[in-house]
């Protein structure tokens, strides 16, 4: 297989890298990486010395791909599909670019922080950090409930990369701190990403993973 992604089912930005390539049915074989597995950390992090996945090896093109954004950008360039995941006007892809990151740094990243302090041993919790994220949350919510009031997908009609980025930043943010009633328009957008077939499908595969995710102490 000339496309291998090193990913676990379970990662939210592993979950962004699939959805592309279940949109596009981009054929592609997962190499399952547990980074508890010495072997295996040793392995990912010989690909990409940062040892964070997903990281996509193409054979064909003989390279290695890391971070999630790039990677579909690298998709969206040399394995192209039905569904165009980053437009090609320049503005519309630059507003695509835009609202990737803003799921990447103020969704994903401070659900990633509240996840993180669950595991936190009971003496070293980061109560201040743990505001911060829920506040960093908070801002998020309220704008994406004003994005959303009479957008379909992030950036207008079309599925596209930020929608990637938002449907596994938004699903576990909803988990560690409900999006709640004050945001109708966001919670609806999450369950249209949730029902987008590419999503439902990487919900499925991760549904049997739940049981190790961290309960709030
Ligand atoms: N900016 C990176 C973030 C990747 C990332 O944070 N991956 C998580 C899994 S969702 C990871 O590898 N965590 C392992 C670790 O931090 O040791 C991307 O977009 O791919």
């Amino acid at each position: 297989m000339a496309l291998r992604l090193y990913s676990h089912p379970f990662a939210s930005f592993c979950q962004k890298v699939l959805i592309a390539l279940y949109e596009n049915q981009t054929p592609f074989e997962a190499v399952l990486i547990d980074l508890a597995n010495e072997a295996e950390r040793a392995e990912l992090q010989r690909v990409w010395r940062i040892a964070k996945f997903p990281v996509l090896l193409d054979d064909a093109r003989n390279c290695s791909v890391p971070e999630s954004s790039i990677i579909i950008e690298y998709l969206a360039q040399y394995y192209p599909g039905p569904v165009t995941l980053l437009p090609r006007d320049p503005d519309l892809a630059r507003e695509t670019r835009l609202l990737d990151r803003f799921y990447d740094l103020y969704v994903s990243d401070p659900m990633q922080k509240i996840v993180f302090n669950r595991l936190r041993p009971a003496d070293q919790k980061d109560p201040f950090g743990l505001a911060q994220a829920k506040a960093s949350l908070l801002t998020a919510y309220g704008m994406i409930e004003e994005q959303m009031q009479n957008r379909t997908w992030a950036t207008g009609d079309a599925f596209s990369l930020a929608d990637c980025s938002a449907a596994p930043a938004l699903l576990y943010a909803n988990v560690v701190f409900p999006i709640g009633a004050a945001y109708p328009s966001a919670a609806a957008y999450l369950k249209r990403l949730c029902e987008r077939p590419s999503f439902a499908r990487v919900l499925r595969e991760a549904e049997p993973f739940w049981v190790n995710f961290p309960q709030e102490s």
